[in-house]
């Protein structure tokens, strides 16, 4: 063996005496400490709470950098040269095989619901669904794993996700059964009523083909075309105009399994259902012009939201519920077709009763193993939950193994970690590409003498999977659709009626916003007459906006699958008083002022479950608190509620101002970004209060006793109303204010 001419490096805080030791661990281990220049740049949320235990606090494991052959390297940072300034060498294997790897560290983004965030949690069964579901997981005080992905729909995945789009929700249960996935979305209705539509749907979203713009919106030519031309999308998309389009939070959506399915019992009755995530937090959402500044300001804001409030122990949950319907022959209830799934039922027909509570509690601790690998399928059923005949789920049992068998690169992907069942797998699949098990036998074929029979097929108490006997409906085989499948008006008028005013304003703003940016005039003429077909007040209005006659309706009024129901007040998001958990409460001091309160005031907040974060001229501390945002960083789209505990009346630097109030008369000298934080906060419609030297800003720039100010005596007394204010999410009574 020739000697090299180096010794390693001596790792460090080891004698440089000692030679390389034997003992070193080769087989990786335990998550090293992290080493002193690493303590400072641990992750920490915007508390300044240390981060969950769970989270690893190092990229590596084991001590020494090595190949993937386990090979220790001395050098990482040249390649292997004739001569220092001579060719690189083709024998270098670390080389070729790091730049390999890196060529291939992506693979292909979802084709839909590229963009996302995930959370680990746990599900616990209340017992309640016992009477219609067999299910094991649904059982009182069961507890059951969990790993549920939030989703844009439209966007790549780099895209911003405050866009106006659809919610995808997607939850896999690791139940003791076999897996069992709730593929949702927030929102109970869909685009269209049969699967081989969703090419074309989908086509028409994306951005046009030949420029590939715009991103993550809907606001263009080729999906206005589509939904005007495609009328059953009109309900759909009509919900997602409104606020449920740009929500507030992940932890503050609905969910929605949209389909109908059928569940049975332990005696084998079934009985057809729809499933709903509520959420403890309510449902609340952005204001449009708060949804186009994140865009910019922080792209990622749900994405951080749902991790930051998971890491600061404000962990979000959600009420799993299901409307429970009998199971007849024309698989109907109350005049609504509960094979469409452009269809909801009213919960004033049928409510919607609990069966058990999700908790999402731990992060991800990598993104692309976990939240990027994870593979979803509405086909992934246990024992008491079964599929209907609604031809937009037919599908779907198709699509999601197509595209996940060239998303995750082979028919394997079940063995990945975060896809891998926690029931025992004990199946007959062998070999393909990505092959991670070793089985043993030689008989994976049923049946067989060699393996000893294995395994044993399940055997009527052993709680297998059950083809239960539905009769299928007669007919011949055709292209079509049920005549109950044709009204595409009904329920679209239902959502609008069911809407407060300013959900109203919400939503002919919306429309006003996304024709106003399509180029085709026929294409918005074509969408004037679906909103006519919907409702006289609302076409009215948007054709008022886009400057354009409002046509009248094409098609009779109330065709009957809205359940003779005139208003359904869920619908609305307008309504009750919800927990604050994990709210932004933005708090701007100045540093020269007097900060004596700042301290309690900072644990109040964080001992009312919200996050606290200060605002100053610069970074560092305050009183003892650490400086959450400068007033370079900070962005009032990032806060639910402002605090002024104190503002520098002037700009503490010389820099020119942005802001073209600043110095205006009014604009009463408040430090120009303050203004613009006040200014906005406004504008959304968000609680603001002060107290001290923080009122002469809040008194310039405000209205007098206007809605949602508060003023108090001191920074604990103007947090509780300021708390009270952010329960129903909004100051409602400020708008309508040019949002
Ligand atoms: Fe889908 C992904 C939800 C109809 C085809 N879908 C996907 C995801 C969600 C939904 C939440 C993301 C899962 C994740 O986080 O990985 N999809 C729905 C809902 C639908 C629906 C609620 C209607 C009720 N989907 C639908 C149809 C088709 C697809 C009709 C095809 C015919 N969906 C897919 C897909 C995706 C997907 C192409 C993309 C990536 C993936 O599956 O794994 O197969």
């Amino acid at each position: 063996m020739v000697p090299t001419k180096k010794t390693p490096t001596p790792a460090p805080g080891r004698p440089s005496s000692r030679p390389p030791s034997l003992e070193e661990p080769t087989e990786p281990r335990g998550p090293l400490p992290p080493k002193p220049d690493q303590e400072g740049a641990q992750p920490r949320t915007p508390t300044g709470a240390e981060p969950s235990p769970e989270r690893r606090t190092t990229a590596q494991q084991g001590e020494f950098l090595t190949t993937s052959q386990g090979a220790r390297l001395r050098d990482t940072d040249h390649s292997l040269k004739a001569g220092r300034r001579g060719p690189v060498l083709l024998q270098d294997h670390h080389l070729r095989e790091k730049i390999t790897h890196f060529d291939h560290e992506r693979i292909p983004e979802r084709v839909v619901h590229a963009r996302g965030a995930a959370a680990h949690g746990v599900f616990e069964g209340y017992g309640t669904a016992e009477s219609v579901c067999r299910a094991g997981f649904l059982a009182k005080g069961k507890r059951t794993e969990v790993f549920t992905r939030f989703s844009t729909v439209v966007g790549s995945r780099g895209s911003m996700d405050t866009a106006r789009d659809t919610r995808g929700f997607a939850t896999k249960f690791y139940t003791d059964e076999g897996t069992f996935d709730l593929v949702a979305n927030n929102i109970p209705v869909f685009f269209i009523q049969d699967g081989i539509k969703f090419p074309d749907v989908v086509h028409a979203a994306k951005p046009h083909p030949d420029r590939e713009i715009p991103q993550a919106q809907s606001a263009h030519d080729t999906f206005w075309d589509f939904v005007s031309l495609h009328t059953e999308a009109q309900h759909h998309t009509l919900w997602f105009m409104g606020d449920r389009g740009i929500p507030r939070s992940f932890r503050m959506m609905e969910g929605f399994g949209i389909h109908t399915f059928r569940l049975s019992n332990a005696e084998g009755e079934t009985s057809l259902v729809k499933f709903h995530w509520k959420p403890t937090l309510g449902v609340h959402s952005l204001t449009w012009e708060e949804a186009q500044l994140l865009g910019g300001a922080d792209p990622d804001f749900h994405r951080r939201d749902l991790s930051d409030a998971i890491e600061a122990g404000a962990h979000p949950s959600w009420e799993l519920g299901i409307q429970v319907f009998p199971d007849n022959e024309e698989q109907s209830f109350e005049g609504i077709d509960l094979l469409d799934p452009t269809k909801f039922v009213p919960e004033e027909l049928a409510p919607v009763q609990p069966i058990g509570r999700l908790t999402l509690n731990r992060n991800p601790s990598n993104y692309f193993a976990e939240t990027e690998q994870v593979a979803f399928n509405p086909g992934h059923l246990v024992p008491g939950i079964d599929v209907t005949d609604d031809p937009l789920l037919q599908v779907r049992l198709f699509s999601y193994v197509d595209t996940q068998l060239t998303r995750l690169g082979g028919p394997n992907f079940a063995q990945l970690p975060i896809n891998r069942a926690h029931a025992p797998v004990n199946d007959m699949l062998r070999d393909g590409y990505g092959q991670q098990a070793d089985p043993a036998g030689v008989a994976p074929y049923r049946p067989n003498s060699l393996d000893g029979g294995c395994p044993f097929l399940a055997g009527e108490r052993d709680g297998a999977l059950e083809d239960l006997p539905v009769r299928v409906p007669e007919g011949v085989k055709e292209r079509e659709l049920s005549a109950t499948f044709e009204d595409h008006f009904s329920q679209a008028r239902l959502f609008w009626r069911s809407m407060t005013p300013v959900e109203k304003d919400h939503i002919v703003d919306a429309y006003s916003f996304e024709l106003g940016k399509c180029y085709e005039n026929t294409i918005r003429e074509r969408q004037l007459q679906c909103l006519a077909n919907i409702d006289e007040e609302l076409c009215t209005r948007v054709a008022a906006a886009l400057g354009m006659p409002a046509p009248g309706p094409t098609v009779p009024a109330d065709d009957g699958s809205d359940g003779g129901v005139a208003t359904s007040a869920p619908l609305s998001q307008l309504r009750g008083s919800w927990p604050t958990d994990g709210r932004m409460i933005g708090i701007v001091v100045d540093p020269e002022g007097d900060n004596s309160g700042l301290l309690d005031l900072h644990e109040a907040v964080v001992a009312a479950s919200m996050t606290p974060v200060v605002i100053a001229p610069r970074g560092g501390e305050v009183a003892g608190v650490p400086v959450g945002r400068t007033f370079g960083t900070a962005a009032s789209v990032e806060f639910d509620a402002l605090l002024l505990a104190g503002t520098p009346l002037t700009a503490p630097d010389s820099r020119p101002s942005v802001d073209p109030k600043a110095g205006a008369p009014g604009s009463g000298d408040v430090e120009p970004r303050v203004g613009k934080l006040i200014d906005e906060c406004w504008r959304h419609a968000k609680a603001i209060g002060a107290w001290g030297e923080g009122r002469a800003a809040l008194e310039a720039r405000t209205a007098p006793g206007g809605a949602g100010i508060v003023v108090g005596e001191d920074g604990q007394t103007v947090l509780g109303e300021i708390q009270s204010l952010l329960e129903s999410h909004r100051v409602w009574e400020r708008f309508p204010a040019g949002t």
